[in-house]
């Protein structure tokens, strides 16, 4: 073939290349328009008897020399682009996302406690509320310390109903009560939609743990409230569905949410749960929720708890969640893993000491 000829059929070609641009991108558009109607309608995007209808519909007409097959994969993958378009515009328009939001999202606690932005945080507290002595006791230290936000659980979701479930809103008032005496805040989860409501009067934020992550039910109800809402990462959530999770809450018009990474289930076993230092860049960057980390969840051992919370502060963590009792050994709950007072004391300050806590 001569370099004419050849020049020719070529530039023949870049014409029609420029023609199928033209056309998949002006499809593309009309993809866009389709996403938006199906998203108000909230009908999934994937439309599979659609595609068959298209598909049998093409290759009917399909006049050669391509084969059905190829006619077939070659709109498929058009079909499969379009949907990750749909889902990239969905993204954006979400509340929890960065690209609706540009600036972090800073939660203002009473007493001027910020969450996100420029201070770190660090929550501790007993993983449970076991009695008035035991709470108060935790509650000096870390006033002591310089802590302002105390956890405590009181509702208790455990892996055996065996094992101590909480004492419930008897734990709430003695947390409130020890937590008031020593000039701190408040957090502790709530499991149940109608506990919501009651527990607003001790709880400055409401924890929804780990095993609810997917409680729609009680994502919606506490997205009804005026409350700053601390959300854990489910055992085995996707960084999506934490994400989706978390706009449960926003949807329903409570904006105050917080995320906190606790750790995955792995095969790996030693330790309790595989912490997820990559979840951190990457929500901050998907999101402007502020983000913490439960060290001791996720790694379910005492002795790296030190080199783990300086890792999550590194990779951009707002703040950090660490569980301490006065005495572990005879806790009625996660006993191997809280940290005595003392050893509190060396991990807060050793977290400060790196420079990595602002
Ligand atoms: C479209 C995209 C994804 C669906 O699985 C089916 C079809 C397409 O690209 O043709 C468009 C679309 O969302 C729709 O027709 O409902």
């Amino acid at each position: 073939m001569s370099n004419v000829e050849l020049d020719g059929l070529r530039a023949r070609l870049d014409e029609i290349n420029e023609q199928l641009l033209e056309l998949i991108s002006e499809r593309a558009q009309v993809v866009q328009e389709i996403g938006v109607v199906k998203e108000k309608q909230g009908v999934p995007k994937f439309d599979p008897e659609r595609e068959k209808q298209m598909l049998e519909k093409l290759v009917a007409g399909n006049k050669g020399p391509f084969t059905s097959g190829t006619i077939r994969s070659l709109f498929k993958q058009i079909f499969s682009a379009s949907l990750d378009l749909q889902s990239a515009e969905h993204k954006k328009s979400m509340l929890v996302s960065r690209k609706s939001h540009k600036e972090d999202t800073v939660i203002v606690l009473p007493g001027d406690v910020t969450v996100g932005g420029l201070s770190s945080l660090m929550v501790a507290g007993p993983c449970s509320v076991e009695s008035e002595l035991q709470t108060r006791t935790v509650a000096a230290a870390l006033q002591k310390a310089g802590i302002r936000v105390m956890r405590g659980g009181a509702f208790k979701p455990r892996t055996s109903p065996y094992d101590f479930q909480g004492l419930g809103m008897d734990g709430l008032r003695i947390l409130r009560e020890a937590a008031d005496e020593y000039g701190l805040l408040t957090i502790s989860e709530i499991v149940d939609p109608a506990h919501l409501e009651p527990a607003l009067d001790y709880v400055d934020i409401i924890q929804i743990g780990a095993r609810n992550m997917q409680n729609f039910e009680l994502l919606k109800a506490a997205g009804e409230l005026n409350k700053p809402v601390l959300l854990k990462r489910g055992l085995a959530a996707t960084m999506e569905e934490f994400l989706h999770a978390a706009e449960y809450i926003m949807s329903r018009g409570n904006t105050q949410v917080m995320l906190i990474e606790r750790g995955i289930r792995t095969y790996e076993k030693w330790t309790r749960n595989t912490l997820d230092i990559s979840a951190v860049p990457i929500l901050k960057q998907e999101s402007h929720l502020p983000v913490l980390v439960d060290v001791t969840h996720s790694t379910g051992r005492k002795d790296i708890l030190i080199p783990c919370a300086k890792a999550a502060l590194a990779a951009g963590a707002d703040g950090i969640m660490v569980e301490v009792h006065p005495d572990p050994a005879t806790a009625l709950s996660d006993a191997a893993q809280q940290l005595n007072i003392e050893e509190f004391n060396t991990f807060f300050n050793e977290v400060k000491a790196s420079g990595l806590y602002r």
